[in-house]
């Protein structure tokens, strides 16, 4: 145990301007579906996953597990374990219902950007601390999940571009990333510099307003 480290001393004014840049600077994060093979450093890839990892979790769990991976071998492997997953999809339920969802996006079954991005970190959710454990790790999605949030917004914050690509059930991930098989992959996440034809969707633009996503009392 220790004391709680004091607050940032600041007048609250500028705690409201600190709080509004960061907003402004986080409105200009989209998903990005086209990627330059320019390179990243990997210390920029490590410190997201430094961040990712100071997220609250269940019982401070802390159950998650990053795989990264850049070399062309890996990338290859994952695109076509994804492609065919996702052709299944498009060719099946994504017929349906899901094909008005996301006709705004124009996305489909062909993913290049996954072999020409130099990152694609792929978040593992451990369901229990062992593979012999009894006992789930409490909230594991919701925890991996704020952790990927974190990681996002350090890559934003660094200036690069991001893909989420959610994956289930996906478990060829834990023969590629040799992952055991009590963790399961929650979302991959692509990253890199946008591609020089990179769009971002008119649909993607618009955000719901303060009214919509918050009430108060
Ligand atoms: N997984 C598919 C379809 C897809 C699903 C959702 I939910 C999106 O927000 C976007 C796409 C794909 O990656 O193309």
């Amino acid at each position: 145990m220790r004391p709680w480290t004091p607050d940032i001393d600041l007048p609250d004014d500028a705690r409201i301007a600190n709080a509004a840049a960061f907003c402004e600077r986080m409105a200009t994060r989209h998903s990005c579906r086209s990627f330059s093979a320019a390179p990243v450093p990997r210390a920029i890839i490590e410190t997201a996953i430094a961040a990712a990892g100071t997220a609250p979790s269940g019982a401070n769990r802390q159950p998650w597990h990053f795989a990264a991976l850049s070399s062309p071998g890996a990338k290859t492997a994952l695109r076509v374990a994804v492609e065919e997953e996702e052709r299944n999809f498009y060719g099946g339920i994504g017929g349906s219902e899901w094909q008005g969802l996301l006709q705004n996006l124009g996305t489909n079954a062909d993913k290049p950007y996954l072999e020409v991005a130099p990152w694609i970190i792929v978040a593992f959710g451990q369901t229990k601390a062992t593979e012999t454990d009894r006992f789930p790790n409490p909230y594991m999605v919701e925890s991996v999940s704020i952790a990927c949030g974190l990681l996002l917004t350090t890559l934003h914050m660094a200036g690069l571009a991001t893909l989420v690509h959610t994956a289930t059930p996906a478990r060829f991930l834990n023969r590629l990333c040799r992952r055991p098989e009590h963790e399961r992959p929650v979302m991959l996440i692509v990253t890199g510099h946008a591609g020089a034809d990179a769009t971002v969707p008119a649909a993607a633009l618009e955000r719901k307003s303060m009214d919509q996503i918050a009430s108060w009392f």
